[in-house]
């Protein structure tokens, strides 16, 4: 552990969290990679404040140590607070740093005296996924849907070589839970392709820097990489030259990175190649892949975002939400060990609103993945904060078969959870300094689906808003927690109503446009006219989606009348005049939810006005100009939705309020 390069932002681990733990006698005992990395952080800590790493049988208070014959599991500890002793105990090294960063959070109360407990992380691979070009993408730029400066890895086409910057990220992302990373984008170009063969020794410096912290490097691939690389005529899964070429491709990775995770993949998706060119299921790609890893323990994740881009808006009996489903479902039991199906938490593509994929729930035989996204490609763009803790709660808490059956996070523990990475090069990392928060949040959650996200917030503001950095961190923690807790349902109120989604500006997908997808390729339509608004997703007359769930939600989300309010226009078309569960008529829930929206926003931003004294000077600047873009924007989404559905309808506002 060294300091971190200068100007770059500590985010939730500044000096000041080690006081505790550094001004201790501590032993660390244990061998290998990950047990030196735990040393290297004692003595860091010791050496700022006072403590001391102390070896062999001398005097101690914090001891962490190997155990055999516990039931920590891979990656666990157990914590045992005795008067005098702190210790933390493990299977393994991983247990031990995790068990270290536990004890770091704790702070000063990992030294009081409490009955032994034991963590163990719920889900075995916590992974993020760098949507990072090698080379900048001409319309996408470096990081495709990335807002926080350039790539952390990549830099004009070649490895940027930022390795203090890459050891500083590791230690970030370790110390909230992450053990898994791809470093390159799932859109795979000519140049990011070669990283699999004749530049695999960048993505081998990369791994050597993650590795410390006990993170597995994984990379994207091309399906069609034995013709792009390979020089064959074919991609045909099932062609012997292929899979050899993917054998001897495997094995020169595993020679470089005995460690590598293994293959993301996009197939068959907007533009990529996949294996439905060669009339082959993508049960045989994700086979192709998964036994050329195999022999070296690597793992093939195979996304299931496989839909018609290129779809004709006037044809209604296609829907993008039924994709998923329809092409994996019957494919289940079919997959090899070593693949796993990895699915977006929600049928379309990470709206502010959406219900949970039917897939995850649906393929009892097939290890899946749920992915969320981190970064806020939808959500505000970091340029609005927008904590998305409570939206991956509901998720990770749904229960796709009902109260008696598992949760997604349960599911997700067969394949892993893995988010889009929202971190750059940006100074704070996160572009908008609050999302640090998500980062966190979502690798506090890979470990602990269950976790409370009103807790994790708690955590965060704790260790990212110490006293060494604000002169009242109680004010400043209360007034961050404020503007940020509701912050989903803020953005949610002024964007999509209940459900619908998109109404974004084509391309980068920022700010309102109303019928910006509606008469387009790409299967994301609200259908609204003068009478109402919606998409008919129903068995009885609609796109039949509803019958991809199990009861009992395929009937609750059938009828207008069981439908949740939230969800009403992602399920039925209905008139204007409807009246949801909360009494209000659709139409004036649009109004009302629009006008709150932005009034939120802007208390918002008043709040964080009024903490300029309390926080660290660059950090206020950032955010508080970020504050007066959202109320912008959000001004902008109200005006057009509400002008939009006054136009259609006719219906005026009851309260008579002023609309465009
Ligand atoms: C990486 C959405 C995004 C694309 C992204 C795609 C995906 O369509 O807009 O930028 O591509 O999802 O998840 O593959």
């Amino acid at each position: 552990m060294s300091s971190l390069p200068t100007g770059i932002d500590p985010a939730w681990l500044p000096d000041e969290v080690l006081r505790d733990v550094g001004s201790r006698r501590v032993l660390v005992r244990g061998e290998g990679p990950l047990a030196d990395t735990l040393r290297g952080e004692v003595a860091y800590a010791c050496r700022k404040f006072g403590g001391a790493q102390v070896t062999g049988d001398a005097s101690h208070d914090l001891c962490f140590d190997l155990a055999e014959g516990g039931d920590e599991g891979p990656e666990g500890f157990t914590l045992e607070r005795r008067p005098g002793l702190t210790m933390v105990t493990a299977a393994d090294p991983a247990g031990l740093l995790y068990g270290w960063f536990h004890v770091v959070r704790l702070g000063e109360s990992a030294f009081t005296t409490a009955p032994a407990q034991t963590h163990r992380p719920a889900v075995a691979l916590r992974m993020l996924d760098h949507w990072d070009n090698v080379s900048v993408h001409p319309v996408m730029g470096q990081v495709e849907r990335g807002y926080a400066g350039g790539s952390l890895f990549w830099q004009d086409g070649r490895a940027r070589g930022d390795m203090a910057r890459v050891r500083a990220y590791a230690r970030l992302l370790a110390s909230c839970g992450i053990n898994a990373l791809s470093v390159n984008n799932v859109n795979v170009g000519p140049v990011e392709a070669r990283l699999l063969t004749d530049r695999i020794e960048e993505v081998a410096a990369l791994a050597d820097e993650f590795r410390v912290y006990g993170l597995r490097v994984h990379l994207c691939v091309s399906f069609a990489a034995s013709m792009l690389l390979g020089g064959l005529d074919t991609a045909d899964p099932l062609d012997e030259r292929v899979r050899a070429w993917w054998r001897e491709a495997a094995d020169r990775v595993y020679a470089h990175i005995p460690d590598f995770g293994g293959f993301v993949v996009k197939a068959d998706s907007e533009g990529q190649p996949g294996p439905f060119a060669y009339g082959r299921s993508h049960a045989d790609g994700a086979n192709l892949l998964a036994d050329a890893l195999a022999p070296h323990g690597g793992t093939v994740h195979w996304r299931a975002f496989v839909y018609n881009h290129r779809q004709d808006w006037r044809d209604r009996t296609t829907d993008r939400a039924r994709a998923a489903f329809d092409h994996f479902a019957p494919l289940d039991g079919r997959f090899r060990d070593n693949a796993v199906l990895q699915v977006k938490h929600g049928p379309v593509d990470f709206q502010v609103r959406e219900p949970v994929s039917p897939v995850i729930g649906a393929m009892p035989r097939t290890r899946v993945a749920v992915e969320l996204q981190v970064t806020q490609e939808y959500t505000g763009q970091q340029r609005h904060a927008c904590a998305l803790a409570p939206m991956w709660a509901e998720v990770l808490g749904f229960r796709p078969e009902g109260e008696q059956g598992p949760s997604v996070g349960e599911l997700a523990a067969s394949g892993g959870l893995v988010a889009v990475s929202n971190a750059g090069d940006d100074p704070f990392w996160t572009g908008h300094p609050l999302a640090q928060f998500n980062l966190y949040a979502f690798g506090r959650l890979a470990w602990q689906p269950d976790a409370d996200p009103g807790r994790l917030l708690d955590e965060w503001l704790e260790s990212t808003l110490t006293p060494a950095r604000t002169d009242d961190p109680e004010r400043l923690r209360a007034g961050v927690r404020s503007v940020l807790a509701g912050s989903w349902a803020t953005y949610e109120k002024y964007t999509a109503p209940l459900g619908v989604g998109f109404m974004v500006q084509p391309g980068h997908h920022y700010g309102p446009s109303v019928d910006g997808y509606e008469y387009s390729p790409w299967g994301t339509y609200h259908f609204a006219d003068r009478d109402g608004v919606g998409v008919d997703r129903t068995r009885a007359t609609g796109t039949g989606y509803t019958g991809q769930y199990a009861k009992p939600w395929s009937e609750t989300y059938e009828s207008p009348e069981t439908c949740p309010d939230e969800l009403l226009l992602f399920f039925h078309h209905v008139p204007y005049g409807h009246v949801l569960h909360s009494g209000k008529t659709v139409v004036q829930h649009i109004y009302d939810t629009h006008f709150e929206g932005v009034e939120e926003a802007e208390a918002a931003r008043e709040l964080w006005s009024s903490l300029a004294d309390l926080v660290p000077e660059a950090w206020h600047a950032r955010v508080a100009e970020r504050y007066e873009e959202q109320v912008r924007s959000a001004r902008e989404w109200r005006d057009q939705v509400n002008s939009y559905f006054l136009r259609k309808s006719g219906v005026p506002d009851r309260y008579g309020r002023r609309i465009h």
